[in-house]
């Protein structure tokens, strides 16, 4: 049925409009000179994050056939998601800055400065280490928002409650999505004038910083779970709510409908 059909877009117009999509760079217009103490940092990283999540929502729904999916899985997506998506942003952002990560233009962190924040150097570890990783890859925009949008796509592969004929059509509708933007990632990298045997050498590279990232991104959600816990991280109500949604997720029961 032709709704079930992904938009027929050519890989390189369904590029063009993933590219169209992203979301602008954050300022915080923070003091400089206060001093960075967990308090500081954590407060400055929860602002950045507040303000990228909005922006994440719009970027969302850019995505050709996002809107299309059912609400539930919509948000089901970008709740399961958000921090591997904060987290590959950031790794583009800070590509070119060996040692150091780019939360935005007016807030880099070095290792030694991240320290300052509790369980923060595990974390920034892996975010530095999977930042070298892009860097070697010489990652390339056209793959990084192919990358992002399998992120987002990929991030609920969990059972579907399906029983309305909705959601069994938007779990088909995201499996085609999900293949259109594989497709536009394959083009990215043939584009490279790679050899054969490189580029599928490249795609599973590619594909295999994905793991890295949502480890790191689990590994992220239980340090702000410890923050949390310790209230250091001066969350919104409604944010404190979701990131509690979140964190219950694995040890949610399958539910129904
Ligand atoms: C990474 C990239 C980035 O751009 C910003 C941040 C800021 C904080 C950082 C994180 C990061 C990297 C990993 C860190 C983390 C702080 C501690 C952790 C360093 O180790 C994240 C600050 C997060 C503030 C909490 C916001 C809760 C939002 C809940 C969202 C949600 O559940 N839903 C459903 C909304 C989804 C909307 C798209």
């Amino acid at each position: 049925r032709p709704e079930n059909r992904p938009p027929s877009l050519t890989p390189e117009q369904l590029i063009g409009r993933i590219m169209e999509a992203e979301p602008p760079e954050i300022y915080l217009m923070k003091d400089m000179n206060r001093p960075l103490t967990e308090a500081n940092v954590m407060m400055s990283l929860t602002n950045l994050a507040d303000k990228e999540l909005v922006h994440m929502i719009t970027w969302a729904k850019k995505i050709p056939g996002f809107v299309e999916l059912s609400l539930v899985d919509q948000v089901h997506l970008l709740e399961c998601c958000w921090l591997e998506v904060l987290m590959i942003g950031l790794m583009w952002r800070s590509v070119d800055h060996p040692g150091k990560l780019i939360f935005s233009p007016d807030l880099s962190l070095s290792r030694e400065e991240g320290s300052c924040v509790q369980g923060f150097v595990e974390i920034f570890d892996m975010l530095l280490a999977a930042t070298a990783r892009v860097r070697e890859l010489k990652l390339q925009r056209e793959e990084y928002v192919c990358l992002k949008a399998m992120i987002l796509l990929n991030s609920n592969m969990c059972l579907s409650s399906s029983e309305g004929s909705e959601e069994v059509q938007s779990r088909s509708k995201l499996l085609c999505l999900l293949d259109a933007v594989t497709d536009a990632l394959v083009w990215a990298i043939a584009k490279t004038g790679l050899s054969f045997r490189q580029q599928y050498t490249r795609l599973a590279h590619l594909l295999m910083l994905l793991s890295h990232i949502r480890h790191a991104s689990n590994k992220g959600m239980d340090h702000l779970h410890c923050m949390k816990m310790k209230n250091m991280v001066p969350l919104y109500d409604l944010l404190l709510e979701m990131l509690d949604a979140h964190i219950m997720h694995n040890s949610r029961l399958p539910r129904r409908s």
